[in-house]
């Protein structure tokens, strides 16, 4: 879709509304039993083309999330700390760029290339996840990441586990256990800062304020402004609404900050005793929608780093493909003998 779905979100209603006047009621109905009993629709079974171009939409845009996110990270590699934080940093940083594969694969099952997604990432005509455009300005920024970037990662994808797509559901089984070693590496970092010094519990108290309130924006929009979820819970492609994991996201992090001594900057957080739940105050969804639509503090930096790094790896590319075709040329000859 080429439009911006924060201007037109009727048209995405009438998008995931719309049925396939093509399709074969029989299979339409084979499908809809198999994601009713909870069972994996898997690359070779029939699906509606609706159900396709929604996973390709959501698994191309966390691709480009990990893919994109190895960035505010990475301007911290030459800068860690001690040898020992270097060495995790950059083993996390691995990892994220192992996850951005995994989920362009699980886009290849969908029939579309990985080629085809990058144009579109370096064409700027992909979203990938808002948090990533705003910038690390101190060390602590990593920790913050670790700890509440991953943490609302680790919320969302533990409940993707259960997606009715296959790859993307055991795709995400993986990234999951990786992602909760990545919370606890920045939980862990932020708590040495919030022990620390006194410049450096400030530094800690800092990141938080900055990351606290783009991390609640990770879930989307509120579920009245979502217009796909609806059609996604259905499908059983999203299986929890963007306000319940923002919600579940909030209660499990509070007390969180509490251990270490920080506070949240949010006055009108406070624990509801009728909900059992923390009630939480007003995102600023102007915020959001400037950073979705491309006007972030960071986001032409960010696309201008993916396709300067893409460029830079051409002759990576070219080598690879002429080592490849050298390879078969050789076994082709060797057959003809
Ligand atoms: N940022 O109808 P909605 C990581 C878009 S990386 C940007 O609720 P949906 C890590 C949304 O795409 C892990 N755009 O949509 C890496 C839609 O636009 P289109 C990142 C957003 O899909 C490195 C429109 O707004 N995780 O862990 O039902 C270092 C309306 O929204 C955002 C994922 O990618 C956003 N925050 O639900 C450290 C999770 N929110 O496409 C860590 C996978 C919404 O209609 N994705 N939009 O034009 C999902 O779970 C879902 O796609 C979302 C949105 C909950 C994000």
């Amino acid at each position: 879709m080429a439009y911006t779905i924060a201007e037109k979100p009727e048209e995405a209603r009438a998008f995931a509304a719309e049925t396939d006047r093509n399709e074969d009621p029989a299979k339409r109905a084979a499908f809809d039993t198999k994601v009713a009993a909870e069972g994996k629709i898997e690359p070779r079974d029939w699906m509606p083309e609706k159900y396709r171009k929604t996973l390709v939409r959501q698994i191309s845009q966390h691709a480009h999330s990990e893919y994109v996110g190895m960035l505010p990270e990475g301007n911290w590699v030459t800068r860690a700390p001690s040898l020992r934080r270097k060495a995790i940093l950059l083993s996390k940083i691995q990892d994220e760029a192992g996850h951005s594969l995994y989920l362009y694969s699980a886009v290849e099952t969908l029939g579309v290339s990985r080629d085809e997604l990058l144009d579109a990432l370096h064409e700027g005509r992909a979203k990938y996840s808002s948090i990533f455009n705003y910038p690390t300005l101190t060390w602590a920024d990593v920790a913050a990441i670790g700890w509440l970037v991953d943490g609302a990662a680790i919320v969302n994808q533990v409940s993707l586990q259960r997606c009715s797509y296959g790859p993307y559901s055991r795709a995400m089984v993986r990234i999951c256990k990786e992602e909760s070693f990545h919370q606890r590496q920045g939980y862990e970092a932020m708590m040495m800062l919030a022990q620390g010094t006194p410049e450096q519990k400030k530094m800690a108290q800092d990141s938080l304020n900055r990351w606290w309130w783009p991390s609640l924006m990770m879930f989307g929009p509120s579920d009245k402004d979502s217009p796909n979820s609806e059609q996604s819970m259905a499908w059983r492609i999203k299986r929890d609404s963007n306000d319940d994991l923002r919600q579940k996201f909030v209660d499990m992090t509070v007390p969180q900050a509490e251990y270490l001594g920080l506070k949240m900057p949010d006055p009108d957080l406070k624990f509801n005793e009728e909900t059992g739940h923390y009630d939480f105050g007003e995102i600023d969804w102007n915020e959001f929608w400037e950073v979705v639509n491309g006007n972030g503090i960071c986001n032409r930096e960010r696309l201008q780093d993916r396709r300067s790094a893409w460029d830079k790896g051409a002759w990576v590319r070219d080598a690879a493909m002429a080592h490849a075709e050298k390879k078969d040329a050789r076994k082709l000859a060797a057959a003809a003998e």
